[in-house]
């Protein structure tokens, strides 16, 4: 997972009422509408008002990222929850958290970012959450993923959220992963878990070239480039860094689904509110 630096999400939450229509535009639905379709809700299922979200910055590891957690919260303020970041890091934060009454805790290592339900006791990751609301924003956006071939590229957790979503949507899978062991692996579970054909792929060049509709979960940069895209290739692309060549995003702009955290935070906390 590529750490966030504070340039990636510095403009974020000055900029959600223009990300939500430039959704609207692309997909014909809101982030909020996107979120609860990935967690297979309707929008009017959840009061988001009902709810309190606490953020709690933590110093573990390679420390806390000015303005990480002021953007959580920004995003999930924005989709009408009540969302405060705490004065305390670490415990203390959790404990204030706790106290001040949140319904959900928000927080953040080097390795995981998660969600948690304290009453419902459940528990939402990022990565799995953001591979899911991509597919579901690309589903939205293409009017329906089923018996479409779709390029999976990056079997991590973002990849297997995005496989195994695809698997709901019924697309036709396939999965690259410079580790094949790891692509066949994500590969096996999908294929077990919808009795589906997943295809893992082993030529990366060949793969891009056989598909238009992508889902980029690589954390590498700019493995995308003139040689790949069409006037009708669609991508999906979570996160930092873009994956698409530099010279190659304008003119992809219009198919291109991209953020540094928007809808993963999204799909994340609509998930851990969603009744059971
Ligand atoms: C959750 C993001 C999405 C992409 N990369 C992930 C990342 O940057 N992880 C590190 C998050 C560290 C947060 C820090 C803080 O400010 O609380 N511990």
């Amino acid at each position: 997972m590529t750490r966030l630096k504070t340039e990636d999400i510095a403009m974020v939450n000055d900029q959600l009422q223009a990300y939500n229509n430039s959704l609207i535009a692309k997909t014909g639905y809101t982030l909020m509408q996107i979120a609860a379709y990935a967690a297979g809700i309707e929008e009017e299922d959840i009061n988001p008002g009902a709810y309190k979200l606490g953020v709690i910055p933590l110093t573990c590891g390679q420390g806390i990222i000015s303005r990480f957690s002021e953007t959580v919260a920004g995003i999930v303020s924005f989709l009408g929850f009540e969302a405060f970041v705490t004065g305390e890091t670490d415990a203390g934060g959790i404990a204030e958290a706790v106290s001040r009454g949140a319904d959900v805790i928000m927080l953040a290592d080097d390795d995981r970012f998660v969600a948690i339900n304290l009453a419902a006791g459940k528990v939402v990751d990022n990565g799995e959450a953001t591979g899911r609301g991509y597919v579901a924003a690309l589903d939205l956006m293409m009017g329906g993923l089923a018996n479409r071939k779709v390029l999976v590229l990056g079997a991590g957790p973002v990849g297997e959220g995005a496989a195994f979503t695809l698997g709901r949507f019924e697309a036709l899978i396939a999965i690259y992963d410079p580790n094949l062991a790891r692509s066949q692996a994500v590969g096996a579970k999908v294929s077990e878990a919808f009795d589906c054909y997943v295809r893992v792929e082993d030529n990366f060049d060949k793969a891009v070239l056989r598909h238009k509709l992508f889902i980029d979960a690589c954390p590498a940069p700019e493995i995308l480039d003139e040689r790949h895209l069409t006037d009708r290739t669609v991508i999906a692309a979570p996160g930092i860094p873009l994956g698409i060549k530099e010279t190659c995003v304008r003119s992809a702009l219009d198919r291109l689904i991209h953020d540094p955290l928007e809808i993963g935070v999204a799909t994340m906390i609509v998930d851990a509110v969603k009744p059971v």
